[in-house]
């Protein structure tokens, strides 16, 4: 058995053309790829797309390589992950596979118990590749690991004890392959997963990573981290995104490679704005002897980051003459040059900065932050402390998903807001 395991292709993502162009570049080369190897399916573990609402444009994209598997046999299975799913709920994973050119292995149902709501269980069914026998099953993401009331309900002992080629499909973190820059991700344990599975396909953690845990009863984890890095410390942390093969046994990280990643770090602590120009020129200089003495690329169609950090001794940093410096790296050939200067300081004035990690991380922390500072009667009637907390939490976190949304394409204006309206009535259950 030999299939493919992609998560996180976030097609539609970056706002820069050129770099939006590359993010969508690698989907069609991974799904390329898989066509190549000849793969029996392929596992798309959340997050296909960047946006719950994509542009027709990512929509082409991901329906044109998705006809291109189905000429080839080649069947997807896929799950919903935290960016596909509208706050209605709904998800185009649904519209593919009404069109038939994915399955959409989350599907179960829900055992009510009447007696006690917090008893009713969640028992997941099984899709079964034909070709191969598989059977894949598993569970949607959803954002500030709202997923995990899901997984708390799982009936576990249904799926354990189903015989077979068996692999279970998830869209959220796990705490026991958490890196450790990523510690203040909400996670989920791994026993919240069930046992004895041939392959454990992870999605929504954007790192590539597989264990074998199989002493637990998880054989073969896996992240295989998104296909194109997602943002600026994404590009220095993964250079390059990929995906996983799964060869008869044998895990193989398939990289998927379309620039080098030049990724440029400067302490400009105790510098000029002159200096710390003088110091970049010098980098792009550096770079470009090293790749002609070793025949690399080097600066030529890459992809190149700037992160400069430290106090500078005097000026402001607008003094730094950036734009001068991106036409430098650009005629010795570089594909995209992009800056980040939020930890550089001057002596002037000390600039407010956020720490330019993913937006999501941002609402969670300022949730998190302001939780039971204002006084809300919706909350104050349920439960304890803790709960109340949680509920707000929920909420607050349901309602910026909700009241984030952009109008979809070529919906009127009385229809979105309609939409809106329903959904804050849903979430705030009015
Ligand atoms: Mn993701």
């Amino acid at each position: 058995m030999k299939f493919a395991h992609l998560a996180d292709c976030h097609i539609g993502a970056w706002r820069d053309p050129k770099l939006r162009a590359v993010s969508n570049k690698a989907f069609e080369i991974a799904i390329d790829k898989c066509i190549e190897e000849k793969v029996d399916f392929v596992l798309i573990a959340g997050d296909l797309f960047n946006t719950s609402l994509p542009s027709i444009e990512s929509l082409k994209i991901a329906a044109t390589k998705f006809r291109e598997l189905k000429d080839n046999d080649i069947p997807v299975y896929a799950i919903a992950g935290s960016h596909d799913f509208s706050p209605s709920g709904k998800t185009l994973i649904d519209v593919l596979e009404s069109a038939g050119l994915l399955v959409n292995v989350a599907k179960g149902r829900i055992i009510e118990d009447e007696s006690d709501k917090s008893k009713s269980r969640l028992m997941l069914d099984f899709t079964v590749d034909k070709k191969t026998g598989a059977k894949i099953t598993g569970l949607l993401g959803k954002r500030g690991m709202l997923d995990r009331i899901y997984y708390e309900a799982l009936d576990l002992a249904n799926l354990e004890s189903e015989s077979g080629f068996k692999i279970f499909m998830f869209h959220t973190a796990l705490t026991e392959l958490k890196p450790k820059d990523l510690e203040k991700m909400d996670s989920a344990p791994i026993s919240f997963l069930p046992k004895r599975f041939e392959y454990y396909a992870g999605g929504h953690v954007h790192i590539a990573a597989d264990v074998n845990m199989e002493e637990a009863g998880y054989k073969n984890v896996v992240y295989p981290g998104p296909l194109f890095p997602n943002n600026f410390s994404e590009i220095e942390k993964l250079k390059h995104g990929g995906f996983y093969i799964y060869d008869n046994g044998l895990l193989i990280f398939k990289e998927v490679k379309l620039h080098e990643t030049v990724c440029i770090e400067s302490d400009c602590g105790h510098k000029t704005p002159q200096a710390v120009e003088q110091m970049l020129r010098d980098s792009i200089n550096g770079i470009s002897k090293e790749s002609e003495l070793n025949k690399t690329p080097g600066l030529n169609n890459a992809i190149v980051t700037i992160r400069l950090s430290g106090k500078l001794e005097a000026g402001k940093i607008s003094e730094i003459n950036l734009n001068e410096i991106f036409d430098l790296f650009y005629n010795s050939g570089a594909y995209f040059v992009m800056k980040n200067t939020n930890a550089l300081e001057t002596t002037q004035l000390t600039e407010i900065t956020i720490d330019a990690s993913k937006p999501e991380e941002i609402e969670e922390n300022l949730v998190r932050e302001h939780i039971g500072k204002i006084k809300v009667s919706a909350f104050e009637s349920s439960g304890n402390e803790t709960e109340r907390n949680d509920k707000e939490k929920r909420i607050t976190q349901e309602l910026l998903v909700s009241l984030g949304n952009e109008r979809g394409e070529g919906e009127k204006v009385a229809d979105f807001e309609n939409r809106v309206r329903e959904e804050v009535k849903r979430i705030l259950d009015i």
